[in-house]
């Protein structure tokens, strides 16, 4: 039993030693590939944790923190609805101003029809932060990447959301990713705080990552909230 167990060491300690040569090589074979092959399709729940409140982010708060129904797709990798850096399209513009899917439901159903997008993800919101919403969706090996968006709000074009976030990874699906969200300013309209008269921005501005008062406090912006996305 001793050696048995000898030998179950020595191998195990062995596994991932990469710099031993291996004395006799090995042919490879199907059965001991570790190729992963994933499932065609798979299904995910993606759940919205909001956190933001007047105890997360005191500067002016608004008394009422919520978040807009929830709007994305499945695409093409590196065919996503939004990047930071880049300009919004109308339909981000008017997700972010106004918490409306519409027109970025048209132009998701435009990817979808032209083979860059497969699904439509449309769900609920957060009525009040912080607050918790989960939305489930199918996805498939040509569509991998998910964007995913949400007005924060009362905000001039706030926002968090995911872009083109694979959920295939070394090969495989992803049982479960915690993404962390920093709001977004959507760059369309130049109100300052989170109750400000609109004020469009012409031209539109680069999307980009929040870093300035109100939302920040001490220098630094805490995050709002996180998406989980979870195989079911
Ligand atoms: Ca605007």
């Amino acid at each position: 039993m001793s050696r048995l167990g000898g030998a179950i060491a020595t191998i195990a300690l062995c596994v991932g030693c990469g710099d031993s040569p291996a004395p006799t090589p090995m042919s490879p074979s199907p059965a001991t590939s570790t190729v992963p092959t994933p499932d065609a399709t798979a299904r995910y729940r993606v759940t919205f944790d909001a956190t933001w409140s007047a105890a997360t982010h005191p500067n002016r708060s608004p008394g009422n923190p919520h978040f807009s129904d929830l709007i994305g797709a499945t695409h093409e990798l590196g065919f996503p609805l939004w990047r930071g850096g880049s300009i919004a399209s109308n339909g981000i513009e008017a997700m972010a101003e106004l918490g409306a899917k519409t027109p970025l439901d048209d132009e998701i159903e435009r990817a979808i029809t032209n083979a860059r997008a497969e699904h439509l993800l449309s769900g609920g919101g957060i009525a009040r932060s912080p607050g918790v919403v989960s939305l489930d969706f199918d996805i498939s090996l040509d569509y991998p990447g998910v964007s995913l968006v949400s007005m924060l709000a009362p905000s001039p074009d706030w926002f968090v959301g995911v872009s083109d976030l694979s959920l295939l990874e070394d090969g495989d699906w992803i049982d479960e990713l915690v993404i962390e969200l920093d709001p977004y300013d959507a760059g369309t309209d130049s109100g300052a705080s989170f109750d400000s008269p609109d004020r469009d921005t012409a031209p539109r501005e680069p999307i980009a990552h929040i870093t300035t008062p109100p939302l920040a406090s001490n220098g630094t912006v805490a995050p709002v909230g996180t998406f989980t996305f979870r195989r079911q």
